[in-house]
């Protein structure tokens, strides 16, 4: 398994002890007790007592780095370990249908860098040309209507920042430890700020014809990739997207345009869309009846499971980490919900005898990634933490358990959204801990 050089906890943070006075350090410093060596002003115990005088670093002593005439930047060279990852443990023997994984230990934020969103897709990246491209919606339409990329983007665009997650995120580690770091337990999963038109105005464009209840999307690759979706959807939130992290898609998450589907798993949201047709059935395509279904107990599939429901994790410290030593130590997370908004968070270190309210970061938006933060005093002793979240409809993550109750589980679990733990050694090393 591939180790992550970059995966200590005190590494990452490369800020040192300058942070701002924000609301969120107050609560830290009234919080508990300080790490040995913290001064008694009240820092927060992680930068090292100096005393003398500040050294002048060569950088100072000559001129940096001339600026081209063009060019895309590109992240500093002392973090290009920070790659997003084809997945190395449920290995495919062709990298046509597969996946790559978002490094959640290193991201920053809510914003997933496009470079960094994960991937899959079922026959590869297609090359295509945005000035060839068309969007045809037909169908029982009044009007069927073709759309060229510069139509589209002669709308007044909507920007929305919404999660993306597979629905097979965590199928590797059911109830058996297969995956070392959080990148590899969960992912698929990102975030990004979409820019595009909400599908509705152009079904309303089109005109539905009476009984209109379902829309079949397509994608234009080599896997012609349709899904089903419910006009409702369509209605309410669906956007189709040309626009990530403000500038174009990339051509791996579906360049020059997407169905993006708040919430929903991340297979509905066809990529490389070239035709929207409405129907008053679903169609029943590979994708919703061979897979992306969940096997119930009475022996029956449940289809149309789209909704990713409310879920988080720990991502610091998390799967390979180490704790340099007992004493304070910040652990920070992801919440999520297909539902609507994180209202809480809670943070178990004791293996879920006991849970404390974590601390929720601003912003806090619906179908959003909402990262949390608790402020743990380590004695030193082995410990197993793990996050547990509950959504403004009042659902609350579920445990392995609960899931294990009303699925029927053959080899592993699609929509798997339990509590995940993470043990805690007396040596400081993290490991995944869900067996
Ligand atoms: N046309 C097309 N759309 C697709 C797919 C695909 O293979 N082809 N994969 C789906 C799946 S399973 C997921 S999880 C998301 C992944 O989107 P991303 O690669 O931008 O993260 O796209 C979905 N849309
Ligand atoms: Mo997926």
């Amino acid at each position: 398994m591939a180790k992550d050089k970059d995966n200590g906890l005190g590494d990452g943070r490369r800020s040192g002890g300058v942070l701002p006075v924000s609301e969120d350090r107050r609560a830290f410093l009234k919080s508990g007790a300080l790490l040995a060596g913290a001064s008694a002003a009240g820092g927060l115990g992680i930068a090292t007592a100096h005393a003398g005088s500040v050294k002048v670093p060569e950088s100072n002593l000559s001129m940096g780095r001339e600026i081209p005439a063009k060019i895309y930047g590109m992240p500093s060279k002392y973090e290009a370990h920070v790659t997003r990852n084809r997945t190395d443990v449920f290995v495919n023997k062709q990298n046509w249908s597969d996946w790559s994984m978002t490094p959640l230990q290193h991201q920053l934020g809510i914003v997933t860098p496009n470079g960094l969103f994960y991937e899959r897709h079922h026959a590869g990246i297609p090359d295509i040309n945005p000035d060839d491209h068309t969007l045809a919606v037909h169908g029982m339409v009044k009007q069927p209507l073709k759309f060229s990329m510069s139509d589209l983007m002669r709308y007044p665009a909507v920007s929305k920042f919404y999660f993306m997650e597979c629905s097979g995120n965590g199928l590797t580690d059911w109830k058996a430890v297969k995956s070392t770091t959080v990148q590899q337990t969960h992912g698929l999963l990102s975030c990004a700020q979409w820019t595009g038109v909400p599908l509705s105005w152009l079904l309303d464009e089109a005109g539905l014809a009476d009984g209109a209840k379902w829309v079949l999307l397509e994608g234009a690759d080599g896997s012609a990739h349709a899904r089903s979706v419910p006009i409702d959807k369509c209605m309410d939130d669906t956007l189709i997207v040309w626009g990530m992290n403000g500038e174009m898609l990339r051509p791996e998450n579906g360049y020059p345009l997407r169905a993006l589907i708040p919430g929903w798993e991340g297979n509905v949201s066809v990529k490389w869309l070239r035709r929207i047709k409405v129907g008053d059935k679903p169609w029943h395509l590979r994708s919703e009846t061979a897979r992306y279904t969940d096997p119930m107990p009475d022996g029956k599939w449940r289809q149309f499971s789209m909704v990713m429901e409310c879920k988080s994790v720990i991502t610091r410290p998390s799967g390979g980490m180490k704790i340099p030593g007992p004493g304070r130590v910040e652990i920070e997370g992801f919440a999520w919900s297909g539902n609507g908004k994180i209202t809480a968070v809670d943070v178990t270190v004791d293996g879920g005898k006991t849970w404390r309210e974590a601390r929720l970061e601003e912003p806090v938006i619906d179908k959003c990634l909402t990262r949390f933060r608790y402020s743990w005093d380590w004695d030193g002793g082995p410990a197993e933490i793990a996050s547990r979240a509950v959504d403004s409809s009042g659902y609350v993550q579920p445990t392995v358990a609960d899931i294990d109750k009303v699925r029927a589980i053959v080899g592993f679990v699609q929509h798997h959204n339990a509590v995940f733990p993470w043990s805690v050694a007396s040596s400081g090393e993290v490991a995944n801990a869900i067996a």
